[in-house]
């Protein structure tokens, strides 16, 4: 009989050591997964159920790496500041690929770069030497500029005319460019002219030289600044 209360006393033992046993192990488990956030480093932000969540300005894993709002953002005729697109003068839209139609065009430079050597009959302009060029710009019927003229010019040279500024308003509607000979109390001789769109298109790039004309007759570059 005692030998039987020492044996259950025994086994007793032995479950409560097994009990207490596996509670502390329990207890070890549960330590090691409650605090989610024990080994992970935020530079610069504060770990949640960890995972860093980054100060404003910072991004990565462990919030270290600044954060660039511009990283993905392309400006085609801009600079990206914050995030956001600051247009060129003359473009808008988000990524500033949209061309704004100017509200004036100034021709300020106008070269001759081609005229026929002589009329079309072969004969030459003036009798005894070059043609006295000059060049006139319409708008439809409404004359908006007449150049003075250059004497005896040389069909193989180019001309360049001093003009201060020629405004050009009405920037898509149709302009005609021509290039004349002066002749002292004659009917002067038209050497040639073409028709022009100053502001032919929304995605032509704002070009600050045009030619018009062709080298095989009159030839034009035009020289232009745009206002918006
Ligand atoms: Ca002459
Ligand atoms: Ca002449």
């Amino acid at each position: 009989m005692k030998t039987l209360r020492n044996l259950e006393k025994f086994i007793l033992l032995c479950l409560c050591f097994m009990l207490l046993n596996s509670c502390s192990k329990d207890d070890d488990n549960s330590s090691s997964s409650s605090d989610p956030c024990a080994n992970i480093t935020c530079v610069n932000g504060t770990c949640v159920n960890g995972v860093c969540d980054c100060d404003e300005g910072y991004t990565g894993a462990d919030c270290s790496e600044v954060d660039d709002p511009c990283a993905t953002i392309t400006c085609v005729n801009g600079t990206c500041v914050n995030g956001v697109c600051d247009c060129d003068e003359g473009y808008k839209g988000a990524d500033c690929s949209d061309q704004i139609t100017p509200t004036k065009i100034k021709i300020t430079g106008v070269k001759v770069t081609a005229f026929p050597s002589t009329k079309s009959s072969g004969s030459n302009w003036d009798s005894f030497d070059g043609p006295d060029i000059y060049f006139e710009i319409y708008n439809g019927t409404t004359e908006l500029y007449s150049s003075g003229y250059l004497e005896d010019a040389d069909a193989t040279q180019d001309y360049t005319f001093t003009v201060s500024s020629i405004d050009i308003t009405d920037v898509t509607a149709e302009h005609t460019i021509y290039l004349y000979d002066y002749d002292s109390g004659l009917g002067d001789d038209y050497m040639g002219g073409y028709y022009f769109t100053p502001y032919s298109g929304s995605t032509n790039g704002f070009p600050t030289s045009v030619s018009i004309g062709s080298s095989s007759d009159v030839l034009f570059e035009l020289t232009y600044s745009y206002v918006w």
